[in-house]
């Protein structure tokens, strides 16, 4: 007997996106950023599957917003002065159609898993979109890196890794840095997994240039945007000369965008922590820079203690979004710019709106840009997908047993971006137009991808 199909997660409504959408939110319930990222997926691919006999009845959707395997852990170590502390962490293990799993760890206090399955299932499609060998997971701790020493850092990495790296391997799972994670973390995290399994292998990316780490890499996520940027600013007849670009965050994202733009003659007028905004009247001076990258990546310190310094003017607690600017580009958390902040930059006549972290705006804010003539949006998996990009030439090169040289992984990273904004424009450019909905775009780029994967593997 045939079973009767019920609900929409058995593929009977598939093409309807609220009723999908209704399946996901009551199988997944209170996740709202996982709702938010697979309803921007959803908008663009269920009107396509729709209209491709090939991919209907095969649940597809639904089977990609079903992650493979969720794991947490209780990690346990002990602080400076004795006390025991006890953390949760997880790694979400998205899909491996594409590759092995692949994508950041994020440590901080606020993390859920509902976080994490956003950032998990937006890594399929991000990763699809460079076409390399790499499928999609994310991870983390709400661990608080912040105001803790070295050596506890060491020590909740090395506590982590001990419970983690049963489920890693550089044909299995390969994390890298995200939020609250850099050098020191992977450096911490590496040497644990070397120290547990004897092996040196790229089971991380985002090691020291020193162990493994590719050239470029702590660059590539912000140079790989700028790179976007250029090809989008010459689709609409200009470049990125004397433009003024809004970049929030001060974070590794925001400050490579910004050495990147500055180096291409564009003006950067503000940067942003979690404290407050620096805007920058004139712009900022490359020869700033250096103590920027000092600020945050050795003192671990708040841009209000340098603003002065860089020739900024500081103000707490404000965002970027109604300073002046030609392109707006969000580069430090989710949801940071909303409808408002949309709309203050609509009326100050800014021109694109590029996504460098992930999914820094709001779906009502993306749905008022897209709805303006005067704005193009890119999303982030497009946006910022030279970090994961470089970091899969790094597993390259840890394969091969040789680094690359600095000019050819940019060589690589910039031919990366450009056929990722190829491909943005082949599956998104509007019917009788020659506009871009990058959205839909990347959406259906990695879609396409990630689906033949499937398909072409089995029913599992
Ligand atoms: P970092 O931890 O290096 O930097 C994050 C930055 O965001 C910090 O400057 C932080 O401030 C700031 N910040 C945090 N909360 C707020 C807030 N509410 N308002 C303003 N600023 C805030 O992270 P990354 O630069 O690596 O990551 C930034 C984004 O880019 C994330 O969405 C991440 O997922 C994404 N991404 C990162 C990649 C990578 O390679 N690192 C690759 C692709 C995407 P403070 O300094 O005060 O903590
Ligand atoms: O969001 C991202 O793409 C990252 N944090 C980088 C992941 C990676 O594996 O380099």
């Amino acid at each position: 007997m045939k079973a009767r199909n019920t609900d929409c997660f058995s593929g009977a409504d598939a093409n309807d996106l609220e009723c999908f959408m209704k399946g996901l939110e009551r199988r997944n319930p209170g996740e709202k950023e996982f709702h938010q990222a697979v309803r921007e997926v959803a908008a663009d691919v269920v009107p396509f599957i729709a209209a491709e006999k090939r991919y209907q009845n095969t649940m597809l959707l639904e089977r990609m917003t079903e992650p493979d395997q969720i794991v947490s852990f209780r990690v346990c170590w002990l602080d400076d002065e004795g006390n025991t502390r006890a953390n949760r962490a997880w790694r979400v293990q998205f899909n491996n159609a594409t590759g092995p799993y692949k994508g950041g760890l994020r440590f901080d206090p606020d993390l859920t898993e509902s976080v994490l399955k956003f950032l998990g299932f937006e890594q399929c499609f991000k990763n699809a979109l460079t076409g390399l060998p790499i499928g999609g997971a994310k991870g983390g701790a709400n661990f608080n890196p912040k105001g803790k020493s070295d050596a506890e850092v060491m020590r909740f990495c090395q506590a982590l890794m001990s419970s983690m790296y049963h489920y890693l391997g550089e044909h299995r799972d390969i994390p890298a840095g995200d939020i609250g994670t850099g050098a020191r973390e992977v450096g911490y995290l590496f040497g644990q997994y070397r120290r547990l399994t004897h092996e040196f292998v790229g089971a991380l990316t985002g090691k020291g240039v020193a162990f493994g780490g590719s050239e470029l890499r702590t660059e590539a996520t912000g140079y790989g945007a700028i790179y976007f940027l250029g090809h989008m600013a010459d689709r609409m007849g200009g470049d990125l000369e004397g433009r003024k670009i809004a970049i929030s965050g001060a974070g590794n994202v925001a400050r490579y965008a910004a050495e990147k733009a500055i180096e291409l003659g564009a003006r950067v007028v503000t940067l942003s922590d979690s404290g407050g905004l620096v805007h920058f009247e004139k712009g900022l001076a490359g020869e700033h820079l250096g103590s920027l990258h000092k600020l945050k990546e050795e003192q671990r310190g708040a841009l209000e203690d340098i603003a002065d310094e860089i020739g900024g003017a500081y103000h707490e607690g404000r965002k970027p979004w109604d300073v002046e600017c030609d392109i707006a580009l969000p580069c430090a958390v989710q949801n940071e710019l909303d409808e408002d902040d949309a709309g203050h930059l609509i009326d100050n006549g800014c021109r694109i709106v590029a996504e460098g972290a992930n999914m820094p705006c709001t779906l009502k804010a993306v749905e008022r840009l897209q709805a303006a003539d005067s704005i193009v949006f890119a999303p982030g998996k497009a946006v910022n997908a030279g970090g994961v990009a470089v970091s899969g030439l790094e597993r390259t090169q840890n394969a091969q047993h040789m680094p690359w040289p600095k000019d050819e992984v940019d060589e690589n990273l910039r031919r990366i971006m450009r056929e990722i904004h190829d491909r943005c424009v082949e599956y998104g450019t509007r019917q009788g137009s020659d506009a871009v909905d990058y959205r839909k775009g990347a959406n259906i780029a990695g879609f396409l991808r990630l689906a033949d994967a499937m398909l072409a593997q089995g029913v599992m």
